[in-house]
Formats: C-alpha cells, sequence, structure tokens
C-alpha cells in the first residue's frame, strides 16, 4: 500500500543550491517513488559536536510503495550518486538524506529508526513538516 514519506536534504559543502536540486531529480526517478511537494530550501546554523559551515536543508513528501528499509537503500544509492563521502559522523557533507518519518509506517531496527530520532529536536524539520502538511495531506 501506498504512503507518503517525508524525507530531509541537507548540504553544507560545495554547490549546496546544485546537491540539493541534483539529489530531488535523482528521487524523482527511483521506481516506486513519486515527489508529492517540495518545501523551499533554507539555511540554517549547523547542529552537532563537528565545527562545520552552514547548512541548506530542505524537505520532500514522496507517495511511496518502498517500505522503510527499501526507500534508505535507494536513497544511499543517491548520496554515493551526489558524491557522498562518509567520513565523520554528524559532519560536513555533499549531500545527506534522511527519513524524516512517514505518514501511516514506523519501523524500529538496529539500522533504521522511522521516525527519525531527531525528529523532536531540529527546529527546520518542524517547520518543514508543517509547511508540507498544507499541501500534501
Ligand atoms: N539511520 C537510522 N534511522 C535513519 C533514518 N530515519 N533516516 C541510520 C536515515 N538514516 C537512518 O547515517 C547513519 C545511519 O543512520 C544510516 O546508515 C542509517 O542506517 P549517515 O547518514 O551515514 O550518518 P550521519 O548523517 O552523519 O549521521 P546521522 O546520525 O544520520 O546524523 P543526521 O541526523 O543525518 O545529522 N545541521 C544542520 N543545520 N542541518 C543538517 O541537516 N545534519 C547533520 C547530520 C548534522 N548537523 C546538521 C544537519
Ligand atoms: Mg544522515
Amino acid at each position: 500500500m501506498d504512503d507518503i514519506a517525508f524525507v530531509a536534504l541537507g548540504s553544507n559543502l560545495g554547490d549546496r543550491r546544485k546537491h540539493l536540486s541534483d539529489a530531488l531529480a535523482r528521487i524523482g526517478r527511483i521506481p516506486g517513488v513519486a515527489i508529492v511537494a517540495v518545501t523551499s530550501p533554507e539555511e540554517t546554523e549547523p547542529i552537532g559536536p563537528v565545527a562545520q559551515g552552514p547548512y541548506l536543508n530542505q524537505m520532500v513528501a514522496l507517495r511511496t510503495s518502498l517500505s522503510p528499509p527499501e526507500l534508505l537503500a535507494t536513497l544511499h544509492e543517491v548520496e554515493r550518486e551526489g558524491g557522498r563521502v562518509r567520513t565523520v559522523r554528524w559532519g560536513p557533507r555533499t549531500i545527506d538524506l534522511d527519513i524524516v518519518k512517514y505518514a501511516h509506517t514506523t519501523w524500529s531496527s538496529a539500522e533504521l529508526q522511522v521516525p527519525h530520532r531527531e525528529i523532536d529536536n531540529r527546529d527546520f524539520w518542524q517547520r518543514e513538516l508543517a509547511e508540507l502538511a498544507e499541501v500534501s495531506i
């Protein structure tokens, strides 16, 4: 059954706007995924223990037949295509894709928690979810 997934995009290295738009284009081509709505990109101060430059963050609402682990696997491919190299946890990145939540599905395993464990701690995610709620539900 289809559900709506909310995916956060973040970039704080290089041409951040292009990393976001390239990732959106790739997400739109994933089989079993259709883009429903996208927020405008927003600049945010870096969160976490690592000193790094400001982020450009954005969120997309997807209609999808993929389960959370299936979606995460395809998002990791998009990250790889976007030149993401995993170095420091919470560190700088060309593109980071996180599943923030599904409208009607939860998931809890060692590798994946949906809703994302930081959902209540990120003001910009809350703002973006509110923006998307108006158009997608
Ligand atoms: N994982 C578990 N749950 C999820 C989920 N709901 N969505 C696991 C995506 N991944 C999830 O992630 C590590 C592992 O988390 C994944 O392989 C998956 O199995 P990662 O992307 O490899 O590492 P990471 O991104 O460095 O760590 P993490 O814990 O995902 O951190 P976040 O939450 O992505 O934070 N400041 C601002 N202003 N804006 C940001 O976007 N992002 C981060 C990274 C730090 N500071 C930021 C921002
Ligand atoms: Mg991440």
